[in-house]
């Protein structure tokens, strides 16, 4: 029988992770993005999460409830509200600027030890040229071969469905 589960997106500023929702769910994604006021070095991009995305999508019979977080610290006062009950989470990491590495470890401390639930973490942004294999996102975020690190590319769908899929076989 299918289950419901939730399922936290979580990651660095600008990782991807309300695009990996979009691309994915089958809904409308609801979305909380306003304009970038403040300039941030390297960042093109228009928009950024303020306080959550939420989209839905069915998987070989389940339902997963998809909620992303903002990347921003300043908001990260959504993170618990966004991590209670969550059934898993998926942190992703912008595999072409490995300058967020230090942000996704903390970010890594923070979703485990607030609940103890299964995680994968996705070398996003893998199209991009010159972006870090998951093999050296792995040596660079200091993790040991239990944690899963698979390759992704936000836009595409069989990419995220592939990240889902496995996250669902941990739950
Ligand atoms: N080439 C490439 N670009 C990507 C990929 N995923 C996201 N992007 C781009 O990266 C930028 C950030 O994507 P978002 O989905 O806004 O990232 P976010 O993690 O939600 O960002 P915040 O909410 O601001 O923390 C956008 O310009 C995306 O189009 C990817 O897999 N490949
Ligand atoms: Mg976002």
């Amino acid at each position: 029988m299918g289950k419901i589960y939730k399922i936290v997106v979580t990651g660095p500023f600008s990782a991807g992770k309300t695009k990996f929702i979009k691309t994915i769910s089958d809904i409308d994604v609801v979305s909380t993005e306003r304009k970038i006021t403040r300039r941030i070095e390297g960042i093109t991009k228009k928009m950024t999460t303020v306080a959550m995305d939420y989209g839905r999508v069915a998987l070989d019979d389940h339902i997963l409830h998809l909620h992303g977080t903002p990347g921003q610290a300043r908001f990260d006062f959504m993170w618990d509200i966004l991590a209670q009950e969550m059934d898993g989470f998926v942190l992703l990491v912008d595999s072409s600027d490995l300058d967020t590495v230090d942000e996704a470890k903390e970010l890594i401390k923070t979703f485990t030890s607030a609940h103890a639930v299964p995680y994968v973490i996705a070398a996003n942004k893998q199209d991009v040229e010159g972006a870090a294999s998951p093999a050296k996102l792995r040596r660079a975020l200091e993790i040991g071969p239990e944690v899963l690190i698979m390759p992704c590319v936000s836009g595409r769908k069989t990419s995220v469905k592939q990240v889902l899929q496995q996250l669902v076989e941990m739950l």
